[in-house]
């Protein structure tokens, strides 16, 4: 049967780009899945010290992660939402596959590179690189392995992890037999949704240092009014939809468009009845905080002192059962290795 798994790092509040290339997905699937499909949400706490974390911070935010997900429609009766490292058994199966994992393929990973603002061509020996931001795709197979997961709903960043977590279920496969699962990609239609102060060649992200790049799901009706406001467009007069030329008008089209989901518009209709880039704007405004308002309510609800206890319990059944889905892997996996006493 199935097994849908995906994971976002609790790193801070989720922005559009986290909504739209991933989070809205899990609540569709969450819709549209029969009752015996699996549904794994973790948040990936293991993945978020590869960079420095302050210990307090890094607390507050796996909360308020948490309390993302549910603001967003996630149903602890129906999705199984933990935290990474409540699931021990992610780490160790991040063990056994680097024993088969190829350094030659990690060192192609455009990621780390990116974190530390390296050439594509660099090499890990090239670089002040710390091992786990090296190895963090060995981990995030780990994390999508270790449940066998059939599909993973993620943005298209992650394609090249993906790529890679099913080359290590071939390896282990190859060498111990038919355990592991290769899973397939689910992209969303919102495969990257461009920062908005460099919406032609930057991600919109967590990390990016001008947090007026970004919107959270979170954000105020001023909040937002403010960053888009901001948003970087261009000089030429009135509006079209051009991603090429015009990269930042396009960018904020093509969320509106997303946003609103209505297959039968398409961006250049609905830049048709606008004249200015400031009625753009506002219209664009109008558009997210009418999406994102029941998002913030419940959010701001779930973060209450009343609600505390509330999350700490949802946390706590996740976590068992995603101990009991990790460990039906684990047993195979172990039994395969050698490890235990044979059954
Ligand atoms: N700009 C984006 N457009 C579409 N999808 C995106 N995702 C992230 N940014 C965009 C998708 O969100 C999911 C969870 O992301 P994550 O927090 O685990 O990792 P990330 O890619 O590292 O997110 P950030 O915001 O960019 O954080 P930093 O700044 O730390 O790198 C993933 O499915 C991802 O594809």
């Amino acid at each position: 049967s199935k097994v849908i798994f995906s994971g976002i790092q609790p790193t801070g509040i989720p922005h559009l780009g986290n909504y739209l290339g991933a989070l809205r997905q899990w609540v569709k699937l969450q819709e549209t899945e029969s009752d015996d499909t699996r549904l794994l949400y973790s948040l990936v706490d293991l993945h978020a010290i590869t960079v420095k974390q302050d210990p307090r911070q890094l607390r507050q935010w796996r909360h308020e992660s948490l309390a993302t997900l549910l603001a967003i429609g996630l149903d602890p009766a129906r999705s199984i939402i933990f935290h990474q490292s409540d699931v021990p058994a992610h780490s160790e199966l991040m063990w056994i596959l680097s024993c088969t994992a190829s350094v030659g393929h990690l060192s192609r990973m455009t990621q780390w590179k990116s974190k530390l603002a390296l050439p594509e061509n660099a090499k890990p020996l090239d670089s002040p690189l710390q091992l786990g931001l090296f190895s963090y795709p060995v981990l995030q197979a780990a994390d999508i392995l270790v449940h066998q997961a059939t599909h993973v709903p993620v943005g298209e960043d992650q394609s090249q992890h993906l790529e890679f977590t099913r080359s290590c279920a071939t390896g282990f496969n190859h060498l111990y037999g038919d355990v592991l699962t290769e899973p397939e990609t689910i992209l969303s239609p919102a495969k990257r949704v461009m920062s908005l102060s460099k919406p032609a060649d930057k991600k919109m992200s967590k990390s990016d240092t001008n947090y007026k790049s970004r919107i959270l799901i979170t954000d105020s009706r001023e909040e937002i009014q403010r960053k888009v406001k901001t948003a970087v467009t261009d000089s030429i007069d009135g509006i079209t939809f051009d991603p090429i030329n015009r990269p930042g008008i396009a960018n904020l089209v093509t969320i509106m468009q997303y946003l609103l989901e209505d297959e039968l518009i398409t961006p250049e209709e609905l830049v048709k009845d606008i004249p200015t880039k400031s009625a753009l704007k506002d219209r664009v405004t109008d558009v997210i905080d009418a999406h994102i308002e029941p998002i913030r309510e419940r959010f701001n609800k779930l973060m209450s002192p009343d609600d505390r206890d509330y999350l700490i319990d949802v946390a706590e059944e996740g976590a068992e059962m995603a101990i009991t889905s990790a460990e039906e892997t684990m047993k195979k996996v172990r039994d395969a290795i050698g490890f235990g006493s044979a059954s």
